[in-house]
């Protein structure tokens, strides 16, 4: 085991969301970011985490020149309150311009706008003081084989981070895997295809990734084993823990609440990496349920930072001489019993 470190935690304005989904409207009223900041301060989050248009509304029809001020004025928020900006994402899937793709549309001209707005992200980060850009590629993928070359496809994802890159020479890109939804097939769906991705591009030391819990179980994963070999790489640069019950939508449920040992073994994986130890958070890509009230708000927040740090204890606590001898003697049951007993306190 590494040895032992304290964690830091971050959220994005998204996470205090108001509970639409594509079946009815919003369950709790609207609020400004202002609120937003003051409850992550009241919860002891360390960061915030920003899409461009989080930081700058209305980012595609700023001027540079509007955007710096946009910005600079969230700066000086963030710095009165004592908070870090974690990363910057350029959200590419809600313009008219990336409805078939933002970086693999067919149009060039649409993928010339996905180029342009991630430097524009770039510009944000920078004056927000992090060098991380995270790359959601929410549209990057297909609802049917043939509508796209994907070996094309491949090619021009290349060419728009080796953009990025050439842009900033300071700037680091965490890839965030999700293998479906909104596409019903998506270009890169894994921590495996973020990490050969770096590899073709001009500066793969500048290529990581991001890896968020409900995505690897989506693909059919172990979170677990993704963090693992992330860190294999030296990649995992950001995390984005919840949880997911199966192959279903995207839930953004609170860590730890679909199966409380897979949790264990993400921290426990994180724990023997060392994640955090260079300055990474542990974000919260979590959403309350959709019938929370408003005084319930924060829960699904500080319910998964309170179960994270009760598994980073059980990950410490854990009896690894127990399960060594185990592990040596081939007893598997005993070994499952071990770590359900560990779990539920004995
Ligand atoms: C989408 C998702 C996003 C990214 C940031 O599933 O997780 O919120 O984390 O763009
Ligand atoms: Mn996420």
């Amino acid at each position: 085991m590494a040895a032992k470190h304290s964690y830091k935690f971050c959220f994005g304005p998204w996470n205090l969301s108001e509970g639409q989904d594509p079946y009815g409207p919003p369950t709790r009223p609207a609020q400004t970011f202002e609120w937003k900041l003051a409850q992550l301060k009241k919860l002891g989050f360390d960061a915030m985490m920003f899409h461009d248009d989080d930081a700058v509304p209305d980012v595609d029809n700023k001027s540079p020149a509007e955007i710096r001020k946009a910005t600079r004025e969230l700066k000086k928020k963030l710095a009165d309150a004592g908070v870090a900006a974690e990363m910057v994402a350029p959200r590419l899937w809600f313009d008219p311009r990336t409805v078939d793709g933002a970086f693999t549309s067919n149009d060039p001209a649409c993928r010339r706008y996905a180029i342009e707005r991630s430097l524009r992200c770039i510009d944000i980060a920078k004056e927000l003081g992090t060098d991380l850009i995270v790359l959601w590629l929410a549209r990057e993928g297909s609802y049917l084989r043939e509508s796209k070359n994907a070996r094309r496809c491949v090619d021009y994802l290349v060419e728009a981070l080796d953009k990025m890159l050439a842009y900033d020479k300071k700037v680091r890109i965490a890839i965030e895997p999700k293998p479906n939804e909104p596409m019903d097939q998506a270009y890169i769906p894994t921590i495996g295809h973020a990490l050969a991705l770096a590899q073709l591009t001009r500066d793969p030391a500048r290529v990581g990734c991001l890896i968020e819990t409900a995505h690897a179980i989506l693909a059919g994963l172990d979170p677990a084993d993704e963090i693992d070999f992330a860190c294999a790489f030296g990649k995992l640069w950001s995390l984005h823990l919840n949880d997911q019950n199966g192959l279903k939508f995207d839930q953004d449920k609170p860590f730890g609440s679909a199966n409380l040992r897979m949790a264990f073994n993400q921290v426990r994986a994180l724990e023997r990496n060392g994640y955090g130890k260079r300055g990474e958070y542990v974000c919260f890509d979590v959403h309350p349920f959709r019938p929370t009230k408003v005084e319930h708000w924060l829960a699904h927040l500080d319910n998964s930072r309170r179960t994270f740090l009760r598994l980073v204890e059980k990950a410490r606590t854990f009896p690894e001489k127990e399960a060594q001898k185990l592990i040596a003697d081939r007893n598997y049951a005993a070994l499952d019993q071990l770590v359900l007993e560990h779990l539920m306190g004995r």
